[in-house]
């Protein structure tokens, strides 16, 4: 006999912020930089990933410390370990303001590049805080090293940090030591367990067209949230308790590609308030064999073109308690990662992702890729231009070139899935 649980869990908002003692690795304050030394610095800590083979996700803020007003920066860096850099976002950033200001990332070397001016904007006040949050992928346990590379003979590689006057200087420079972990509950037999999100990033298109840039925002902005499962061996429930956070409104759930098909139950509060929970517990009759792969999508419409949605568990028992049952039954809890999704605008069709209108540079880059074995579009969503089907082909080229230079229609979102 199947049965219900019907659950409803009050709405938890978590934030936390840790700083723990690191030891400060400086050279010598750099004479141009007025009184105290400035600073670039990663918090270095542990942090908790799923066991391999599952992949996890590790966000990561860049902090920075200036006691002067300061107009320009330029923080180039390195890493060293098991990880992919996604992608870089400014929300909360204290140069979130600044119009002019990229993050360069080449996951071939292992680099970003972080830059902003001011230009003819306000000054970036004395102060500290956050800069820029980096989210890699993690695929494996070990330590994750970012280092600058403020040292190399090239004068793109310097740390910079640029005064009023123009004059530039080297900030002081934290490494950031993170290490990655993957805990086993030890009544969970065999292999470590796990939840966790598959896709990083939440896309909100902006039309293209001669008027791309005004009004905003415009069009209408999705997140899929996937969500991954492992379990090693059979288990009898799945209670997987999430909060969500940020600029989204809840759409559906989908179990489009999912390990499962739709043949477990999903039992679910019964109100889905914006900013909300969502609670899920799927039950499988007989018990859900071993398995690791997609377990359903979440999908939620976005209110705001700038933002971070944030997808965790509110991990208080015993209701609300993230737990897999063995088919004792015996209560574990699997490993679980948050999910972050920042918001990314971007423009349907500008395949580099320069920001810029879709031009001739777009129809090349993805000419390239499909055809000469190109580096992939940094987002491929802004190059499935021709009605989402999730390809990117020869129709997208021919779909760009007739809007170029035919008069065709706008290029359209791609799918976010
Ligand atoms: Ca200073
Ligand atoms: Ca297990
Ligand atoms: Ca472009
Ligand atoms: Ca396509």
């Amino acid at each position: 006999m199947k049965k219900f649980m019907l659950i409803l869990i009050p709405l938890i908002l978590t934030g936390s912020f840790f700083f723990s003692g690191t030891v400060t690795c400086s050279a010598a304050q750099d004479p141009n930089d007025p009184y105290g030394p400035d600073s670039v610095l990663f918090i270095s800590r542990q942090l908790l990933i799923p066991c391999p083979p599952e992949g996890g996700q590790a966000v990561l803020p860049l902090y920075f410390r200036n006691d002067t007003p300061i107009i320009g920066l330029q923080i180039p860096l390195s890493w060293t370990g098991p990880a992919i850099l996604d992608s870089a976002s400014f929300f909360g950033s204290r140069i979130n303001y600044v119009v002019n200001k990229q993050v360069n990332i080449d996951n071939l070397n292992k680099k970003v590049l972080v830059t902003a001016q001011v230009g003819v904007q306000q000054s970036i006040s004395d102060g500290r805080g956050m800069l820029v949050k980096f989210y890699f992928s993690t695929i494996d346990t070990g330590d994750l090293i970012i280092d600058t590379t403020a040292y190399s003979p090239l004068l793109q590689e310097h740390l910079l940090f640029t005064r009023e006057d123009s004059i530039t200087y080297t900030p002081e420079y934290r490494r950031g030591e993170f290490h990655l972990t993957c805990v086993h509950d030890p009544n969970d037999p065999g292999a470590p367990d796990s939840v966790s999100f598959s896709q990083a990033l939440a896309y909100y298109p902006i039309p293209g067209g001669p008027f791309a840039y005004y009004p905003l925002p415009s069009g209408q902005g999705k997140v899929f949230a996937h969500i991954r499962v492992s379990n090693s061996d059979s288990v009898g429930a799945l209670f997987i308790p999430l909060t969500t956070s940020g600029p989204v409104e809840f759409d559906s759930i989908s179990f489009r590609e999912s390990i499962f098909g739709d043949s477990v139950w999903i039992i679910k509060g019964d109100s889905l308030e914006p900013k909300g929970l969502i609670a899920l517990i799927p039950v499988n009759d007989p018990p859900i064999s071993p398995s690791a792969g997609l377990f359903l999508t979440l999908c939620f419409t976005l209110t705001d073109n700038t933002g971070l949605v944030i997808l965790d568990s509110t991990f208080t028992p015993p209701m609300s308690h993230l737990l897999f049952t063995t088919t004792e039954p015996q209560g574990y809890c699997p490993q679980f990662t948050a999910g972050e999704y920042p918001v990314i605008k971007y423009w349907p069709g500008d395949v580099t992702f320069d920001g810029e209108l879709v031009d001739v540079s777009d129809i090349v880059y993805l000419l390239n890729y499909i055809y000469k074995d190109g580096p992939t579009p940094p987002h491929p969503i802004s190059a499935d231009v021709n009605g989402p089907d999730r390809l990117i082909d020869i129709e997208d080229v021919v779909y760009l070139i007739n809007y170029l230079y035919r008069h065709g229609s706008n290029p359209l979102p791609g799918d976010p899935w």
